[in-house]
Parts: C-alpha cells; structure tokens; sequence
C-alpha cells in the first residue's frame, strides 16, 4: 500500500515535484501550440489556481471544466486543485440540456470553457442559477457576452502559490459517470486516487518511463483519458502528446507518424477502424510504439491479433470504471491473452457473486465487484444510487465476467444488458463477438427484441465495413455464421444494418437506445 504524507496536495506530486527533482527542462505536453515543459506549466498551474482564487474560488468549491484537449486542461485542472478547489471535467459532446444540469448538480460557480463550445452554453447559461464567472478558453479575439478569457487572466495573475494545505482524503475532483439510464452521476475522488491508479496501473502494469511518448485519443475528460494523457504522463516527467480534435482513423494515424509515440491508448472501435484501412501499420503510423492500451469495452480477440501483426505492439485490454478512476484488471506485457480482460491489477480484489451474493465457482458467470484504494467515495447527492453500487469498501461493477482455472476473466456482458432466451441467459457481448468475426462486419450491436409469441429473442444491428453490401442474403449468411459458431438458440433471428451504433462518449455501446428502437 502507497502512504502519503497527512498534508498533501496531487499537484505537488504531478507538477512541483519534477522541479524540485530536476526535470523542470523536460517535455510534459505538446499540442497543436507546440511543447511546454515541466517548469512553464507549473508556472501556468501557479497562475490559474491564482486567477481562480481571486474569481472567488475557496476550498471545496467546484469549477466546472469543459476543455478540449490542449495545455489548457492540465494548467486548470491541476491549478483548481493547488488551491483547494474541486475542478470537475466534463465531457465536451453533450447537449444544452446535459450541461444545464451538470451546472445544476455540480454548484459550480465558474465554468472554464473552451471558446469553441460556447454555442452549446449560450442559451442555458442565463438560467444557471450558481454560476458567477464563465471563463472562456482559446481565441482570445471573441468574447461573446464579455466573459473572461483564460489567457488574459493568466497573464494577470502571480506565478507563484503556495499548495492549500489538502490531506489526501481531501475530495480532489469528480468526475460524472454515465450509466446506461438516467442522468450522470458526480463520482467524487480523493487527492489519493490519481497518485494509486498512476503507480498502481501506469508504472507496474504499463511501466511507464520518463522517456515515454504518450497519445490517448480518449479525451481528458473520460476518467481513461485522464490517467493516460495526464496523470501516468505526469507521475514520472514524461511527455504527453494532445489532440483537441476528435479522434478519427486519419486523426489518430496522422499523431502518431508525427510525434511517434511509444505508448497509445484507444477503444475498440477506434483500433477496429484503424485497422479497416490496409494502409495502416506500423511502417505508416510510430516506429517507436513499444505498447498501446484498449478500455471502454472489451476488446474482440481479432483486432488484437491483427493490430499486433501490423503495428507491432501489443494492445493490453482492460477494464476500469469511472468510480475507480482506471484500470483494475488487465492484460499485461508478456502476459497478453486476447479475448480476457486479463486478471486483476495487484492493488486490486474483484470477485464474481450470483444475485444472493455468493460466489461463483471458475468457468460459471457472475456480476463483477471490486475493491481498491482509487474507489470514490460515493455520488455526489445521489443517495440511493450510492447505497445501489457501493458496499463498504466493494464498488458493484455491473459488468458480468467467467474467471477461467488459471484466473483470467472474460467479459460476458452488462448485468443489465443480458438477454433470457428460451429461459436461458445469452450474453449479446457473445453474440457481437461471433458477428464481429465475420469478415463483413465492422461492429455490431445485440438486444432481445419479442417475437410473434412475445418472447425475446436476439436481434443484431450490424455495421458493414462496406456498408453496400448490405442484402437479405448478407443477412442469411451472418445468421448462418453465428449458428455455426454458437449454441444454436443464441443466433440473431433479425438483422439490421446499420450506418453506426449509438455509443457513450466512452466508447460504450448504447443497447438501451437500440431497445427503444
Ligand atoms: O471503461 C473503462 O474500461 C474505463 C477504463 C479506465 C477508466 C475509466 C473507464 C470508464
């Protein structure tokens, strides 16, 4: 177990920390501005936590933070918790509507936010009722209803500041989980966490170095993003490569044969579209790539296997919540069996219960539930829904697992999401799985739709990677594929094609949204 010292601050740690130790000369962040080094961002962090104190800011208090990926979002993020205050991220693709409760639930009385995203605030922020200052973030010309900007305050404000005098049980940052019903929830972390998953899963499962490269195109935002791009970087004074734009195949393949990374981070449907296009390898994408990093969902055992033959570096696929801030169980460098999430990260208990809470034997399914010194302390005035997931120290995953004899786990779908058919429990994870395998299918999505008897049955959406094939007697043959690759009852008896499959800003796939057609 890791021990702190009873004051301590995560900015000391992440940023300070590289100065006193001597690498204040080294590259933490390039973005599209270009490299900023250790000692110039723990300048900028001083001058935000400054800036936000003197809007007002005290200890405790939120400060809603929607940045796009740049130097931006560590310079608040970090800046907010030097003070005292609680920076809370949030995803930069949700709606008016998302973000005037997010503004509600959170209290913050500053927003920070990216100029470009204004248009999604203008018409909610008048009704905001906790909000005091907005401050805007790039372009410095606009300044639409006269809001602050980010780069000025920072000029205004004193370089140095002392850290506020935080423990590490002292609430940090939140960040909101997206379930697949309902509103998000504020997941509240310590100043601990960051520092547990950085040691816990960046050095001793990714071993992550100083003279590491890394490019995460999950966001900043996500609870994955934070610690790819962010804290692991940051833990041992490596450099971390931002891309605000979203991350496309040409986005992502364009990063890395520039800045040439040698630790990527991305979900399966992002490393499936990669690896739709012949032309991508390793010879086009980084010679240097030593490992890359899957979550979100799990990862299908053929991407893995071709990704590895033409990239050259495994994909360690885990999984990890928002709740526990990363990573908890994994694959592992030398230790990689594609299809399992592998076992879980040393720091870490999960075990595998039946509904009364018994355990289950290996080779049988059960729901997933994990205990770990990063495990938030509960959501923010959610009562109910805490009480729902967290068990004294155990956190309720809702993902459903089999551990095989030799202790590796694969993931057999959301508790919520499985499927009774003929009175038996189909994972759709398992019917996706035999879909994906066809060499038509790019992804594919699986949930019970009732028959002419009212009884649920599967049925599939299926995204082609030549979306012009589709055909009833495409349709036939995938329906034929999967009765000859599992129990024959487990065959989708519908199939739809479609263009792409609703999916949270994680990655994951929406099957709630599909049910309701
Ligand atoms: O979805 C995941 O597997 C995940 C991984 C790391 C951190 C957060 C999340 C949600």
């Amino acid at each position: 177990a890791l021990s702190f010292p009873r004051e301590y601050n995560a900015a000391g740690h992440f940023i300070d920390r590289h100065l006193a130790e001597g690498r204040g000369e080294r590259i933490a962040v390039i973005d599209p501005e270009g490299a900023v080094t250790y000692a110039e961002l723990a300048e900028r962090v001083n001058r935000a936590g400054n800036a936000l104190r003197g809007l007002g800011v005290r200890m405790e208090e939120r400060v809603l933070v929607c940045l796009l990926d740049g130097r931006d979002f560590p310079t608040v993020f970090f800046g907010a918790m030097k003070i005292g205050a609680v920076p809370v991220p949030v995803n930069t693709l949700l709606q008016p509507d998302d973000y005037a409760y997010l503004l509600e639930d959170s209290r913050a009385r500053v927003l920070v936010l990216s100029s470009l995203l204004y248009p999604k605030f203008a018409s909610i922020l008048e009704k905001a009722r906790f909000v005091e200052h907005v401050v805007l973030v790039g372009d410095e010309g606009a300044s639409p209803g006269r809001h602050a900007h980010l780069g000025e305050l920072l000029r205004a404000a004193a370089p140095t500041l002392a850290a506020a005098p935080t423990t590490p049980d002292d609430v940090a940052f939140w960040l909101y989980s997206s379930g697949s019903t309902g509103r998000p929830k504020g997941a509240v972390h310590l100043h601990s966490h960051l520092q547990q998953t950085a040691v816990l899963y960046g050095e001793r499962v990714l071993g992550i170095q100083p003279d590491d490269v890394v490019f995460s195109a999950a966001k900043s935002f996500f609870a994955y993003g934070l610690g790819n791009g962010i804290t692991f970087p940051f833990h041992v004074g490596a450099t971390a490569v931002y891309q605000p734009a979203r991350a496309t195949p040409d986005t992502v393949m364009r990063v890395l044969r520039e800045k040439r990374p040698t630790i990527f981070y991305g979900v399966p449907t992002l490393y499936a579209s990669i690896l739709a296009d012949p032309k991508n390898s390793r010879e086009t994408g980084s010679d240097r790539l030593r490992v890359c990093v899957s979550a979100g969902e799990a990862l299908p055992k053929e991407i893995g296997e071709t990704w590895f033959e033409r990239f050259g570096a495994h994909i360690l696929d885990g999984i990890g919540s928002t709740e526990m801030l990363h990573i908890f169980m994994s694959n592992r460098p030398g230790d990689v069996r594609y299809g399992t999430s592998g076992r879980p990260v040393a720091g870490y208990d999960v075990k595998l219960v039946d509904d009364a809470g018994e355990p289950v034997p290996d080779g049988e399914d059960g729901s997933l539930w994990v205990r770990g010194p990063s495990s938030c302390v509960s959501y923010w005035n959610q009562r109910q829904k805490s009480l729902d997931t967290f068990h004294g120290a155990w956190t309720r995953t809702g993902d459903r697992y089999v551990r095989d004899a030799e202790g590796y786990f694969t993931y057999a779908g959301r508790s919520d999401d499985m499927l009774k058919v003929s009175g038996i429990w189909v994972s759709p994870f398992e019917v996706e799985s035999a879909l994906t395998a066809h060499e038509a299918v790019l992804e594919a999505a699986v949930v019970g739709h009732t028959d002419e008897a009212k009884l649920i049955k599967p049925k599939a959406f299926v995204v082609l990677k030549r979306p012009d094939e589709a055909s009833p007697a495409l349709a036939d043959a995938l329906k034929d594929f999967v009765k000859g690759r599992l129990a024959p009852y487990k065959y989708p008896r519908w199939i739809e094609f479609v263009r792409e499959l609703p999916k949270t800003a994680t990655g994951k796939i929406q099957r709630f949204k599909l049910r309701e057609g």
